[in-house]
């Protein structure tokens, strides 16, 4: 597959080390681009639910193509999220062309672009109401699980897909207009500073539309997240676009990596019975 060369490309919220992150997907992705720049928008490794020691092979396939796109030339910017706060003590350090940090101000052809994950406007992950923002990732976890074998029966029944999570977020989100207020604030902030773009994470909401104050107005966009929604954002030919993730674009490369994985030699099988044969030796002596 001819990798597609782009300028920019913004992604956000793959949440590595849960049970929602699509990875094989991000790998895919990754696989196929060829950015000059990557802007790793927030929540990219979920540190919070860490200590569940869940983090599989795919996740750390999609570590590699970040990697190799390093080592490809590729200037890698990874801003800070709420679910990998733990990095924002380091932030500001710059390795060769990979650099962290909190916030981005990037000029393409002479338009300023604004890029910050989008957690400071939210109350919830501060203090002590924070521990029931992580529960409520666990929450959320299990919902996705859920979704997944709802989603797998319906299949089976030549039904189309839903989305739980989606029909609680919008629900309890309507109730407070929380993706409005988020975006509102954004924009007006941007315009404050005489920004062109804004650009956020975080609320897991793909969107590109201008928003317009008695100051001025920007270009709002969101890149989504990899969980839900499988998108980004590109920058090309002068051009923000948002990029959604198609199952049939990339099927044959899945394919392989299934075969792959098939191949994988199972190493705790062969320690078990190792063990179960040092256990029969100790017994008959
Ligand atoms: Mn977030």
């Amino acid at each position: 597959m001819e990798k597609r060369s782009v300028d920019l490309v913004v992604m956000s919220d793959l949440h590595l080390g849960t049970y929602g992150c699509h990875a094989t997907e991000i790998v895919n992705y990754l696989k196929s681009i060829s950015p000059s720049i990557l802007v790793l928008n927030g929540d990219i490794i979920d540190g919070w639910q860490f200590s569940k020691r869940y983090f599989p092979v795919s996740h750390m396939q999609v570590i590699k193509e970040i990697m190799n796109l390093l080592s490809k030339g590729t200037r890698v910017i990874y801003i800070t999220g709420n679910h990998d706060e733990m990095m924002r003590r380091y932030s500001d350090i710059s390795i060769g062309n990979f650099q962290l940090t909190d916030k981005v101000v990037i000029e393409l052809d002479g338009k300023m672009t604004w890029i910050f994950h989008g957690d400071v406007f939210d109350a919830t992950t501060k203090g002590s109401a924070k521990l029931l923002a992580k529960l409520g990732g666990h929450g959320y976890d299990l919902l996705i699980l859920l979704n997944r074998f709802i989603n797998a029966c319906l299949k089976l029944f030549g039904r189309e897909k839903m989305s739980l999570s989606k029909k609680v977020k919008n629900g309890v989100k309507k109730a407070v207009s929380w993706i409005g207020n988020f975006e509102q604030t954004a924009a007006e902030l941007a315009i404050g500073k005489k920004y062109d773009y804004v650009i956020c994470g975080h609320i897991h909401q793909p969107q590109k539309r201008v928003i317009e104050t008695k100051e001025g107005k920007v270009v709002y966009m969101n890149s989504g997240d990899w969980i839900e929604n499988l998108t980004s954002l590109e920058y090309q030919n002068k051009e923000w676009k948002i990029f959604h993730y198609a199952e049939k674009d990339f099927a044959i490369q899945s394919e392989s990596e299934r075969i792959l994985q098939k191949r994988r030699p199972k190493l705790d099988v062969v320690t078990d019975e190792v063990s179960f044969f040092l256990n029969s030796l100790s017994l008959q002596v």
